[in-house]
Protein backbone atom coordinates (compact mmCIF):
# COMPACT_ATOMS: atom_id res chain seq x y z
CA UNK A 1 0.00 0.00 0.00
CA UNK A 2 1.64 3.44 -0.93
CA UNK A 3 0.79 6.60 1.11
CA UNK A 4 -1.69 8.32 -0.07
CA UNK A 5 -1.13 11.18 -2.55
CA UNK A 6 -3.02 13.72 -4.53
CA UNK A 7 -1.39 12.92 -8.19
CA UNK A 8 -2.77 13.65 -11.86
CA UNK A 9 -4.73 10.19 -11.50
CA UNK A 10 -5.22 10.59 -7.47
CA UNK A 11 -7.62 12.53 -5.61
CA UNK A 12 -7.75 13.26 -2.33
CA UNK A 13 -10.75 14.10 0.73
CA UNK A 14 -9.73 14.66 4.10
CA UNK A 15 -12.28 13.32 6.84
CA UNK A 16 -10.45 15.21 9.92
CA UNK A 17 -12.13 17.77 11.69
CA UNK A 18 -14.88 16.52 14.47
CA UNK A 19 -16.53 13.71 14.49
CA UNK A 20 -19.76 12.16 17.00
CA UNK A 21 -17.78 10.15 19.87
CA UNK A 22 -19.14 8.01 22.78
CA UNK A 23 -17.90 5.43 24.89
CA UNK A 24 -19.09 1.82 24.06
CA UNK A 25 -21.49 2.24 27.83
CA UNK A 26 -23.14 4.85 25.79
CA UNK A 27 -23.20 4.23 22.21
CA UNK A 28 -26.11 1.44 21.96
CA UNK A 29 -25.93 -2.48 21.08
CA UNK A 30 -25.04 -1.37 17.26
CA UNK A 31 -23.32 1.96 16.88
CA UNK A 32 -22.90 1.64 13.24
CA UNK A 33 -26.39 0.81 12.48
CA UNK A 34 -27.60 4.98 12.65
CA UNK A 35 -26.89 7.96 13.74
CA UNK A 36 -24.81 7.96 17.22
CA UNK A 37 -26.71 9.47 19.67
CA UNK A 38 -24.16 11.50 21.57
CA UNK A 39 -23.65 14.72 22.49
CA UNK A 40 -20.10 15.04 22.51
CA UNK A 41 -17.88 15.93 19.56
CA UNK A 42 -14.06 14.75 19.44
CA UNK A 43 -11.12 16.15 17.58
CA UNK A 44 -9.46 14.20 14.53
CA UNK A 45 -6.78 13.88 14.75
CA UNK A 46 -5.90 13.58 18.05
CA UNK A 47 -6.16 10.94 21.22
CA UNK A 48 -9.90 11.46 23.06
CA UNK A 49 -8.36 11.09 26.55
CA UNK A 50 -7.86 14.83 27.32
CA UNK A 51 -9.80 16.20 25.34
CA UNK A 52 -12.80 16.04 27.51
CA UNK A 53 -13.27 16.69 31.76
CA UNK A 54 -15.21 13.43 32.40
CA UNK A 55 -12.52 11.04 34.02
CA UNK A 56 -14.41 8.02 32.85
CA UNK A 57 -13.68 8.76 29.32
CA UNK A 58 -10.49 9.50 29.91
CA UNK A 59 -9.66 6.18 31.89
CA UNK A 60 -12.43 4.16 29.62
CA UNK A 61 -10.83 0.62 28.80
CA UNK A 62 -12.41 -0.95 25.47
CA UNK A 63 -14.16 -0.08 22.68
CA UNK A 64 -15.15 3.62 22.24
CA UNK A 65 -16.86 5.26 18.88
CA UNK A 66 -16.63 7.59 16.55
CA UNK A 67 -19.02 8.68 13.50
CA UNK A 68 -19.39 11.21 10.68
CA UNK A 69 -20.78 11.35 6.90
CA UNK A 70 -18.33 11.92 4.63
CA UNK A 71 -19.63 12.45 0.43
CA UNK A 72 -17.60 10.79 -2.40
CA UNK A 73 -16.89 13.60 -4.73
CA UNK A 74 -19.33 13.73 -8.30
CA UNK A 75 -16.41 13.05 -10.11
CA UNK A 76 -15.03 9.43 -8.79
CA UNK A 77 -17.68 7.60 -11.17
CA UNK A 78 -15.51 4.78 -12.09
CA UNK A 79 -12.63 4.75 -9.77
CA UNK A 80 -12.07 2.62 -6.85
CA UNK A 81 -12.64 4.49 -3.55
CA UNK A 82 -10.51 3.88 -0.58
CA UNK A 83 -10.81 4.69 2.63
CA UNK A 84 -7.18 5.41 4.77
CA UNK A 85 -6.35 5.52 8.56
CA UNK A 86 -2.85 6.85 9.36
CA UNK A 87 -3.51 5.22 12.69
CA UNK A 88 -6.10 3.73 14.69
CA UNK A 89 -5.03 2.96 18.33
CA UNK A 90 -5.24 0.63 19.01
CA UNK A 91 -7.43 -1.83 17.38
CA UNK A 92 -9.61 -0.47 14.41
CA UNK A 93 -13.43 -1.51 13.32
CA UNK A 94 -14.50 0.54 10.21
CA UNK A 95 -18.35 0.69 9.40
CA UNK A 96 -19.71 2.11 5.59
CA UNK A 97 -23.18 2.59 6.85
CA UNK A 98 -23.99 -1.00 7.67
CA UNK A 99 -20.73 -3.15 6.14
CA UNK A 100 -18.16 -3.59 8.23
CA UNK A 101 -14.96 -2.99 5.56
CA UNK A 102 -11.97 -3.12 7.89
CA UNK A 103 -10.43 -4.21 11.15
CA UNK A 104 -6.84 -3.18 12.20
CA UNK A 105 -4.64 -4.20 15.28
CA UNK A 106 -1.43 -2.09 16.02
CA UNK A 107 -2.14 1.38 17.10
CA UNK A 108 0.61 2.91 14.91
CA UNK A 109 0.56 2.02 11.72
CA UNK A 110 -1.97 2.91 8.87
CA UNK A 111 -4.30 0.51 7.16
CA UNK A 112 -7.37 1.01 4.47
CA UNK A 113 -10.38 -0.35 2.73
CA UNK A 114 -11.70 -0.30 -0.60
CA UNK A 115 -15.16 0.73 -0.15
CA UNK A 116 -15.93 1.23 -3.64
CA UNK A 117 -18.68 -1.72 -3.65
CA UNK A 118 -20.38 0.15 -0.48
CA UNK A 119 -20.40 3.39 -2.00
CA UNK A 120 -21.75 6.08 -4.98
CA UNK A 121 -19.72 8.80 -6.53
CA UNK A 122 -21.96 11.96 -5.45
CA UNK A 123 -23.22 10.86 -2.47
CA UNK A 124 -22.77 10.83 1.04
CA UNK A 125 -22.54 7.64 3.95
CA UNK A 126 -21.96 7.02 7.21
CA UNK A 127 -18.53 6.01 8.66
CA UNK A 128 -18.08 4.71 11.83
CA UNK A 129 -14.88 3.77 13.62
CA UNK A 130 -14.79 1.90 16.61
CA UNK A 131 -11.74 2.10 18.59
CA UNK A 132 -10.32 -0.18 21.30
CA UNK A 133 -7.47 0.68 23.76
CA UNK A 134 -7.32 -2.60 25.27
CA UNK A 135 -3.79 -4.04 25.99
CA UNK A 136 -3.06 -8.00 26.56
CA UNK A 137 0.06 -10.21 26.43
CA UNK A 138 -0.32 -10.72 22.80
CA UNK A 139 -0.65 -6.96 21.86
CA UNK A 140 2.16 -4.46 20.72
CA UNK A 141 2.88 -3.08 23.65
CA UNK A 142 1.42 -5.60 25.99
CA UNK A 143 -0.51 -4.58 28.70
CA UNK A 144 -3.10 -6.28 31.58
CA UNK A 145 -6.79 -5.52 32.12
CA UNK A 146 -7.85 -6.20 35.61
CA UNK A 147 -11.33 -5.14 37.13
CA UNK A 148 -11.43 -3.19 40.28
CA UNK A 149 -13.70 -4.31 43.26
CA UNK A 150 -15.91 -1.74 42.34
CA UNK A 151 -16.41 -3.53 39.25
CA UNK A 152 -14.60 -0.97 37.31
CA UNK A 153 -12.11 -2.08 34.52
CA UNK A 154 -8.57 -0.92 34.71
CA UNK A 155 -5.08 -1.20 32.72
CA UNK A 156 -2.20 -1.61 33.41
CA UNK A 157 1.03 -1.43 30.91
CA UNK A 158 5.01 -1.98 31.35
CA UNK A 159 5.74 0.85 29.60
CA UNK A 160 6.45 4.71 31.12
CA UNK A 161 3.87 6.54 28.99
CA UNK A 162 0.22 7.15 29.09
CA UNK A 163 -1.81 4.84 26.72
CA UNK A 164 -3.44 7.66 24.45
CA UNK A 165 -5.99 6.17 22.36
CA UNK A 166 -8.07 7.03 19.74
CA UNK A 167 -7.86 8.22 15.93
CA UNK A 168 -4.66 10.19 16.41
CA UNK A 169 -3.46 10.70 12.76
CA UNK A 170 -5.53 11.59 9.54
CA UNK A 171 -7.89 9.82 7.98
CA UNK A 172 -8.37 10.29 3.97
CA UNK A 173 -10.90 8.97 1.09
CA UNK A 174 -8.50 8.93 -1.74
CA UNK A 175 -9.55 8.00 -5.74
CA UNK A 176 -7.38 5.17 -7.44
CA UNK A 177 -7.62 4.03 -10.79
CA UNK A 178 -8.35 0.47 -11.33
CA UNK A 179 -5.74 -0.95 -12.59
CA UNK A 180 -2.90 1.19 -9.90
CA UNK A 181 0.26 1.38 -8.67
CA UNK A 182 0.19 -0.63 -5.17
CA UNK A 183 3.80 -0.72 -3.75
CA UNK A 184 7.20 1.24 -4.61
CA UNK A 185 10.38 0.14 -3.35
CA UNK A 186 13.67 2.34 -3.72
CA UNK A 187 17.34 1.21 -2.89
CA UNK A 188 20.07 3.33 -3.64
CA UNK A 189 23.89 3.07 -3.35
CA UNK A 190 26.70 5.19 -4.57
CA UNK A 191 29.10 3.73 -6.66
CA UNK A 192 31.72 6.85 -6.78
CA UNK A 193 29.91 9.88 -8.35
CA UNK A 194 26.46 8.14 -9.68
CA UNK A 195 23.84 7.12 -7.90
CA UNK A 196 22.41 3.58 -8.03
CA UNK A 197 18.20 3.68 -7.93
CA UNK A 198 17.22 -0.21 -7.34
CA UNK A 199 13.11 0.36 -7.69
CA UNK A 200 10.33 -2.24 -7.99
CA UNK A 201 7.20 -1.54 -8.04
CA UNK A 202 3.92 -3.47 -7.79
CA UNK A 203 0.60 -3.37 -9.76
CA UNK A 204 -3.06 -4.21 -9.00
CA UNK A 205 -2.88 -6.26 -12.32
CA UNK A 206 -0.55 -6.96 -14.85
CA UNK A 207 0.90 -3.46 -16.72
CA UNK A 208 3.23 -1.58 -18.14
CA UNK A 209 5.36 -0.01 -16.40
CA UNK A 210 7.35 3.65 -16.81
CA UNK A 211 9.77 5.11 -14.23
CA UNK A 212 11.67 8.30 -14.71
CA UNK A 213 13.76 10.34 -12.19
CA UNK A 214 13.58 13.94 -11.23
CA UNK A 215 15.64 16.00 -9.78
CA UNK A 216 14.76 18.80 -7.22
CA UNK A 217 14.45 21.36 -10.31
CA UNK A 218 12.28 19.38 -11.84
CA UNK A 219 14.53 18.32 -14.66
CA UNK A 220 14.92 14.58 -15.58
CA UNK A 221 17.99 12.48 -14.72
CA UNK A 222 17.25 8.75 -15.54
CA UNK A 223 14.17 7.06 -17.02
CA UNK A 224 13.47 2.95 -17.66
CA UNK A 225 10.79 0.87 -18.43
CA UNK A 226 9.60 -2.09 -16.53
CA UNK A 227 8.58 -2.70 -13.00
CA UNK A 228 11.52 -3.88 -11.94
CA UNK A 229 15.36 -2.12 -12.55
CA UNK A 230 18.10 -0.05 -11.81
CA UNK A 231 18.39 3.47 -12.41
CA UNK A 232 21.81 5.60 -12.58
CA UNK A 233 22.54 9.49 -11.93
CA UNK A 234 25.57 10.97 -12.80
CA UNK A 235 27.07 13.32 -10.12
CA UNK A 236 24.54 12.41 -7.86
CA UNK A 237 24.02 14.71 -5.11
CA UNK A 238 23.85 12.50 -1.81
CA UNK A 239 21.22 12.92 0.63
CA UNK A 240 23.08 13.71 4.10
CA UNK A 241 22.55 14.78 7.41
CA UNK A 242 22.07 18.08 7.66
CA UNK A 243 22.08 18.92 3.71
CA UNK A 244 18.75 16.55 2.74
CA UNK A 245 18.38 16.38 -1.31
CA UNK A 246 15.38 14.77 -2.44
CA UNK A 247 14.73 12.91 -5.87
CA UNK A 248 11.08 12.41 -7.06
CA UNK A 249 10.42 8.40 -8.56
CA UNK A 250 7.65 9.30 -11.10
CA UNK A 251 5.92 5.84 -12.22
CA UNK A 252 3.45 5.96 -14.55
CA UNK A 253 1.05 2.91 -15.53
CA UNK A 254 0.89 3.12 -19.65
CA UNK A 255 -2.16 1.88 -21.44
CA UNK A 256 -2.27 2.47 -25.18
CA UNK A 257 -0.43 5.27 -24.82
CA UNK A 258 -2.19 6.80 -21.98
CA UNK A 259 -1.19 7.28 -18.80
CA UNK A 260 -3.95 5.61 -16.47
CA UNK A 261 -1.83 6.04 -13.10
CA UNK A 262 0.75 7.71 -11.68
CA UNK A 263 2.32 8.06 -8.74
CA UNK A 264 5.40 9.88 -7.03
CA UNK A 265 7.99 8.46 -4.41
CA UNK A 266 10.02 11.10 -3.32
CA UNK A 267 13.70 9.84 -2.20
CA UNK A 268 16.97 10.27 -1.12
CA UNK A 269 20.38 8.68 -2.76
CA UNK A 270 22.60 7.57 0.88
CA UNK A 271 24.21 4.53 2.14
CA UNK A 272 23.98 3.46 5.85
CA UNK A 273 27.14 0.92 6.93
CA UNK A 274 28.44 -0.40 10.14
CA UNK A 275 32.15 -1.37 9.38
CA UNK A 276 33.70 -2.69 12.88
CA UNK A 277 32.81 0.32 15.15
CA UNK A 278 31.86 2.86 12.96
CA UNK A 279 28.09 3.84 11.96
CA UNK A 280 29.19 5.01 8.41
CA UNK A 281 26.58 7.34 6.25
CA UNK A 282 27.38 7.69 2.70
CA UNK A 283 31.07 5.99 3.87
CA UNK A 284 31.45 8.62 6.40
CA UNK A 285 31.56 8.15 10.38
CA UNK A 286 28.50 9.73 11.75
CA UNK A 287 28.17 10.38 15.52
CA UNK A 288 24.15 11.09 16.61
CA UNK A 289 23.32 13.94 19.12
CA UNK A 290 19.68 13.76 19.42
CA UNK A 291 16.93 12.31 21.52
CA UNK A 292 14.37 9.66 22.00
CA UNK A 293 11.03 11.84 21.87
CA UNK A 294 7.59 10.92 22.49
CA UNK A 295 4.70 11.77 20.35
CA UNK A 296 2.64 13.77 23.00
CA UNK A 297 1.34 17.43 23.46
CA UNK A 298 -1.32 18.49 25.93
CA UNK A 299 -4.40 18.42 25.06
CA UNK A 300 -4.01 16.68 21.71
CA UNK A 301 -1.97 13.81 23.77
CA UNK A 302 -0.60 11.52 20.98
CA UNK A 303 -2.90 13.13 17.79
CA UNK A 304 -0.57 14.72 15.43
CA UNK A 305 -0.08 18.30 15.09
CA UNK A 306 1.75 19.94 12.39
CA UNK A 307 2.72 23.18 14.10
CA UNK A 308 4.69 20.69 16.87
CA UNK A 309 6.46 19.17 14.39
CA UNK A 310 7.95 22.17 12.87
CA UNK A 311 8.63 23.59 16.12
CA UNK A 312 9.97 20.72 17.83
CA UNK A 313 12.27 20.50 14.80
CA UNK A 314 13.11 23.84 15.27
CA UNK A 315 13.99 23.18 18.62
CA UNK A 316 16.23 19.66 17.47
CA UNK A 317 17.92 22.33 15.10
CA UNK A 318 18.57 25.04 17.89
CA UNK A 319 20.16 22.77 20.03
CA UNK A 320 22.32 20.84 17.73
CA UNK A 321 20.87 17.21 17.67
CA UNK A 322 20.98 15.59 14.11
CA UNK A 323 18.67 12.85 14.94
CA UNK A 324 16.02 11.48 17.07
CA UNK A 325 14.79 7.88 18.24
CA UNK A 326 10.86 7.08 17.21
CA UNK A 327 10.71 6.00 21.12
CA UNK A 328 8.69 4.15 21.45
CA UNK A 329 6.60 3.25 18.31
CA UNK A 330 6.15 4.34 14.52
CA UNK A 331 5.60 8.24 14.29
CA UNK A 332 3.12 9.93 12.01
CA UNK A 333 4.47 9.34 8.18
CA UNK A 334 4.38 13.35 8.56
CA UNK A 335 7.74 13.53 10.89
CA UNK A 336 9.31 10.98 8.62
CA UNK A 337 8.47 13.30 5.30
CA UNK A 338 10.30 15.91 7.36
CA UNK A 339 12.60 14.81 8.83
CA UNK A 340 13.82 13.09 5.05
CA UNK A 341 13.40 16.91 4.03
CA UNK A 342 15.08 18.30 6.42
CA UNK A 343 18.25 16.14 6.97
CA UNK A 344 17.45 15.00 10.39
CA UNK A 345 18.74 11.08 10.55
CA UNK A 346 15.87 8.73 12.58
CA UNK A 347 16.48 5.45 14.33
CA UNK A 348 12.31 4.05 13.50
CA UNK A 349 11.25 1.70 16.51
CA UNK A 350 8.21 -0.91 16.46
CA UNK A 351 6.19 -0.50 19.21
CA UNK A 352 7.36 -3.52 20.88
CA UNK A 353 8.40 -1.60 24.54
CA UNK A 354 6.95 -3.56 27.83
CA UNK A 355 8.26 -7.20 26.92
CA UNK A 356 9.93 -7.56 30.12
CA UNK A 357 8.24 -8.46 33.62
CA UNK A 358 11.90 -8.03 35.31
CA UNK A 359 11.83 -3.86 35.33
CA UNK A 360 9.01 -3.68 37.55
CA UNK A 361 10.16 -6.88 39.96
CA UNK A 362 13.75 -5.95 40.03
CA UNK A 363 12.82 -2.17 41.22
CA UNK A 364 10.99 -3.62 43.64
CA UNK A 365 13.17 -6.62 44.71
CA UNK A 366 10.95 -8.86 44.12
CA UNK A 367 10.98 -11.94 42.31
CA UNK A 368 9.26 -11.78 38.96
CA UNK A 369 7.41 -14.39 36.38
CA UNK A 370 9.35 -15.33 33.42
CA UNK A 371 9.08 -13.11 30.39
CA UNK A 372 9.34 -15.26 27.94
CA UNK A 373 6.71 -18.43 28.89
CA UNK A 374 2.81 -19.71 27.65
CA UNK A 375 1.70 -17.77 29.83
CA UNK A 376 3.55 -14.29 29.49
CA UNK A 377 5.17 -13.49 26.44
CA UNK A 378 4.95 -16.10 23.84
CA UNK A 379 4.55 -17.22 20.15
CA UNK A 380 0.94 -15.16 19.43
CA UNK A 381 2.97 -12.11 20.97
CA UNK A 382 5.92 -13.11 18.99
CA UNK A 383 3.37 -12.74 15.84
CA UNK A 384 1.90 -9.59 16.49
CA UNK A 385 5.41 -8.19 17.00
CA UNK A 386 5.99 -9.92 13.85
CA UNK A 387 3.62 -8.43 12.14
CA UNK A 388 4.15 -4.55 13.81
CA UNK A 389 7.76 -5.34 12.06
CA UNK A 390 6.59 -5.69 8.49
CA UNK A 391 3.52 -3.09 9.02
CA UNK A 392 6.83 -0.72 10.08
CA UNK A 393 9.44 -1.94 7.29
CA UNK A 394 6.43 -1.43 4.63
CA UNK A 395 5.76 1.82 5.52
CA UNK A 396 8.74 3.35 5.95
CA UNK A 397 11.36 1.59 3.91
CA UNK A 398 12.08 4.71 1.29
CA UNK A 399 12.55 7.07 3.86
CA UNK A 400 16.59 8.11 3.40
CA UNK A 401 15.96 9.72 7.10
CA UNK A 402 15.73 5.80 8.01
CA UNK A 403 18.83 4.79 9.27
CA UNK A 404 18.25 1.75 11.52
CA UNK A 405 14.92 0.09 12.64
CA UNK A 406 15.08 -0.50 16.31
CA UNK A 407 12.13 -3.52 16.84
CA UNK A 408 12.31 -3.22 20.87
CA UNK A 409 12.76 -0.97 23.42
CA UNK A 410 14.13 -2.95 26.65
CA UNK A 411 12.80 -6.38 26.45
CA UNK A 412 13.97 -8.91 28.87
CA UNK A 413 17.35 -9.72 27.10
CA UNK A 414 19.00 -11.07 29.49
CA UNK A 415 16.09 -13.86 30.17
CA UNK A 416 16.19 -17.91 29.91
CA UNK A 417 13.91 -17.76 26.28
CA UNK A 418 14.65 -14.29 24.89
CA UNK A 419 17.30 -15.46 22.12
CA UNK A 420 14.62 -18.13 21.12
CA UNK A 421 12.27 -14.97 20.90
CA UNK A 422 14.12 -12.23 19.06
CA UNK A 423 15.90 -14.78 16.61
CA UNK A 424 13.15 -15.35 14.06
CA UNK A 425 12.56 -11.77 14.28
CA UNK A 426 15.93 -10.54 13.65
CA UNK A 427 15.85 -13.04 10.56
CA UNK A 428 12.54 -11.33 9.35
CA UNK A 429 13.90 -7.59 9.97
CA UNK A 430 16.77 -8.77 7.69
CA UNK A 431 15.22 -10.01 5.19
CA UNK A 432 12.15 -7.24 4.84
CA UNK A 433 15.36 -4.99 4.69
CA UNK A 434 18.62 -6.14 4.45
CA UNK A 435 20.35 -2.79 3.70
CA UNK A 436 19.73 -1.09 7.02
CA UNK A 437 21.13 -2.32 10.71
CA UNK A 438 19.31 -3.79 13.36
CA UNK A 439 19.13 -2.86 16.71
CA UNK A 440 17.07 -3.06 19.92
CA UNK A 441 17.20 -0.81 23.37
CA UNK A 442 18.81 -3.11 26.28
CA UNK A 443 17.42 -2.33 29.82
CA UNK A 444 19.53 -1.57 32.16
CA UNK A 445 19.54 -5.47 34.00
CA UNK A 446 20.72 -6.94 30.59
CA UNK A 447 24.67 -6.56 31.11
CA UNK A 448 27.53 -7.43 28.77
CA UNK A 449 27.82 -10.13 30.73
CA UNK A 450 24.22 -11.55 30.88
CA UNK A 451 22.78 -10.01 27.77
CA UNK A 452 21.55 -13.17 25.72
CA UNK A 453 20.99 -11.57 22.22
CA UNK A 454 23.22 -8.77 21.44
CA UNK A 455 25.02 -10.26 18.98
CA UNK A 456 22.28 -11.16 17.45
CA UNK A 457 22.26 -7.35 16.44
CA UNK A 458 24.41 -4.57 14.53
CA UNK A 459 25.17 -2.22 16.87
CA UNK A 460 24.36 -1.97 20.73
CA UNK A 461 22.09 0.61 22.08
CA UNK A 462 22.12 0.76 25.31
CA UNK A 463 19.62 2.30 27.79
CA UNK A 464 21.32 3.70 31.38
CA UNK A 465 20.67 6.06 34.34
CA UNK A 466 23.73 5.67 36.30
CA UNK A 467 23.41 9.03 38.47
CA UNK A 468 19.39 8.38 38.41
CA UNK A 469 18.14 5.35 39.26
CA UNK A 470 21.21 3.91 39.86
CA UNK A 471 23.98 5.67 42.18
CA UNK A 472 21.46 8.48 42.39
CA UNK A 473 22.98 11.79 43.53
CA UNK A 474 26.48 10.26 43.13
CA UNK A 475 28.28 11.44 39.83
CA UNK A 476 31.61 10.58 40.73
CA UNK A 477 29.98 6.99 40.69
CA UNK A 478 27.97 7.23 38.33
CA UNK A 479 30.71 8.38 35.68
CA UNK A 480 32.83 5.23 37.04
CA UNK A 481 30.18 2.81 36.23
CA UNK A 482 29.29 4.14 32.82
CA UNK A 483 32.91 3.99 31.86
CA UNK A 484 33.35 0.68 33.49
CA UNK A 485 29.90 -0.70 31.36
CA UNK A 486 30.73 0.81 27.83
CA UNK A 487 34.24 -0.68 28.25
CA UNK A 488 32.72 -3.95 29.38
CA UNK A 489 30.42 -3.99 25.99
CA UNK A 490 33.13 -2.59 23.90
CA UNK A 491 35.30 -5.12 24.20
CA UNK A 492 33.13 -8.49 24.58
CA UNK A 493 31.38 -7.15 20.99
CA UNK A 494 33.74 -5.31 18.75
CA UNK A 495 30.30 -3.49 18.05
CA UNK A 496 29.10 0.39 17.59
CA UNK A 497 27.84 1.32 21.21
CA UNK A 498 24.82 4.30 20.75
CA UNK A 499 23.73 5.68 24.41
CA UNK A 500 20.13 5.21 23.06
CA UNK A 501 18.73 6.72 26.35
CA UNK A 502 20.68 8.12 29.57
CA UNK A 503 18.90 11.50 31.61
CA UNK A 504 17.36 12.97 34.80
CA UNK A 505 14.25 14.21 35.92
CA UNK A 506 14.25 18.40 36.47
CA UNK A 507 11.42 20.76 37.71
CA UNK A 508 12.23 23.88 36.07
CA UNK A 509 12.49 26.41 38.80
CA UNK A 510 14.35 24.06 41.04
CA UNK A 511 17.64 24.91 42.03
CA UNK A 512 20.97 23.71 44.27
CA UNK A 513 24.60 24.45 44.97
CA UNK A 514 24.67 20.85 45.31
CA UNK A 515 24.21 17.63 43.37
CA UNK A 516 20.33 17.48 44.45
CA UNK A 517 18.37 15.19 42.30
CA UNK A 518 15.36 16.91 40.48
CA UNK A 519 17.26 20.45 40.35
CA UNK A 520 17.78 21.96 36.71
CA UNK A 521 21.93 22.06 38.05
CA UNK A 522 21.47 18.05 38.39
CA UNK A 523 20.46 17.18 35.07
CA UNK A 524 23.33 19.48 33.50
CA UNK A 525 25.85 17.88 35.76
CA UNK A 526 24.01 14.28 35.02
CA UNK A 527 24.75 15.13 31.72
CA UNK A 528 28.33 16.07 31.69
CA UNK A 529 29.07 13.36 33.95
CA UNK A 530 27.96 10.44 31.77
CA UNK A 531 29.64 12.56 28.29
CA UNK A 532 32.81 12.57 30.28
CA UNK A 533 32.15 8.50 30.10
CA UNK A 534 30.89 8.29 26.17
CA UNK A 535 34.15 10.21 25.64
CA UNK A 536 36.24 8.30 27.02
CA UNK A 537 35.32 5.11 24.95
CA UNK A 538 35.71 5.14 21.52
CA UNK A 539 33.11 2.67 20.13
CA UNK A 540 30.39 5.55 21.88
CA UNK A 541 28.98 6.32 17.76
CA UNK A 542 25.83 8.66 19.58
CA UNK A 543 23.85 9.83 22.40
CA UNK A 544 20.54 10.24 22.63
CA UNK A 545 19.36 11.84 25.82
CA UNK A 546 16.12 10.77 27.15
CA UNK A 547 13.71 12.86 26.62
CA UNK A 548 13.12 15.53 24.12
CA UNK A 549 10.85 16.99 26.17
CA UNK A 550 8.20 16.13 29.32
CA UNK A 551 5.54 13.32 28.63
CA UNK A 552 2.64 12.18 30.32
CA UNK A 553 2.79 8.86 31.88
CA UNK A 554 0.30 6.63 33.89
CA UNK A 555 -0.23 7.73 37.62
CA UNK A 556 2.69 6.50 39.66
CA UNK A 557 5.08 8.26 42.81
CA UNK A 558 7.76 8.04 40.93
CA UNK A 559 6.41 10.32 38.13
CA UNK A 560 5.15 14.23 38.97
CA UNK A 561 2.62 15.32 36.31
CA UNK A 562 4.39 12.64 34.21
CA UNK A 563 8.05 11.99 33.45
CA UNK A 564 10.44 15.16 33.75
CA UNK A 565 13.52 13.86 31.60
CA UNK A 566 12.49 16.38 29.17
CA UNK A 567 14.98 18.68 28.23
CA UNK A 568 12.17 21.12 26.81
CA UNK A 569 8.88 21.23 29.25
CA UNK A 570 5.82 19.62 28.06
CA UNK A 571 5.22 23.17 26.25
CA UNK A 572 8.66 23.21 24.79
CA UNK A 573 10.20 25.44 27.26
CA UNK A 574 14.00 25.02 27.55
CA UNK A 575 15.35 23.80 31.26
CA UNK A 576 18.85 24.80 31.88
CA UNK A 577 20.08 21.38 30.65
CA UNK A 578 19.10 22.57 26.78
CA UNK A 579 21.19 25.68 26.85
CA UNK A 580 23.94 22.87 28.43
CA UNK A 581 23.43 20.64 25.36
CA UNK A 582 23.53 23.02 22.60
CA UNK A 583 27.08 24.00 23.62
CA UNK A 584 28.51 21.03 23.10
CA UNK A 585 26.61 19.53 20.12
CA UNK A 586 27.45 22.60 18.13
CA UNK A 587 31.06 21.63 18.38
CA UNK A 588 30.53 18.13 17.72
CA UNK A 589 28.26 18.76 14.53
CA UNK A 590 28.22 15.32 13.82
CA UNK A 591 31.69 13.78 14.51
CA UNK A 592 32.98 12.25 18.09
CA UNK A 593 34.93 14.30 20.39
CA UNK A 594 38.18 14.00 20.16
CA UNK A 595 39.63 13.35 23.81
CA UNK A 596 42.23 10.85 25.06
C1 LIG B 1 13.52 3.75 30.23
C2 LIG B 1 12.46 3.60 29.19
C3 LIG B 1 11.68 4.87 28.97
C4 LIG B 1 11.37 5.53 30.32
C5 LIG B 1 12.69 5.88 30.97
C6 LIG B 1 12.52 6.55 32.34
O1 LIG B 1 14.44 2.99 30.33
O2 LIG B 1 12.96 3.11 27.97
O3 LIG B 1 10.50 4.57 28.29
O4 LIG B 1 10.55 6.64 30.21
O5 LIG B 1 13.45 4.72 31.14
O6 LIG B 1 12.48 7.75 32.42
O7 LIG B 1 12.39 5.80 33.32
Amino acid sequence: MVKPRCTATRELVRLDGLWRFATSSNAGPQPWSGPLDTPLEAAVPASYNDLFTDSAIRDHVGWVWYQRTARVPRGWAGERVILHFDAVTHEGKVYVDEHLVAEHIGGYTPFGADITDHVKAGEEFRLTVGVNNELTNVTIPPGTITVAQDGRRTQKYLHDFYNYAGIARSVRLCSVPSVHIDDVTVVTGLDGATGTVDYSVRTSASATVRVRVLDADGSRVAAAEGANGTLRIDDVTPWRPGAAHLYDLVVDIVDGGQVTDTYTQPFGVRTVEIRGRQFLINGEPFYFTGFGKHEDTPVRGKGHDDAYLVHDFQLMEWIGANSFRTSHYPYAEEVLDFADRHGIVVIDETAAVGLNLAVEGGLAGRPHKPTFSPESFNDDTRAAHAQAIRELIARDKNHPSVVMWCIANEPSSHEDGAREYFEPLVELTRELDPTRPVSYAAVMFATYKNDRIADLFDILCLNRYYGWYVATGDLATAETYMGVELRGWAEKYDKPILMSEYGADALPGLHSVWDTPWTEEYQVAYLEANHRAFDSVDAVVGEHVWNFADFQTSNGIHRVDGNRKGVFTRDRRPKTAAHALRSRWKLLQGSKPRTS
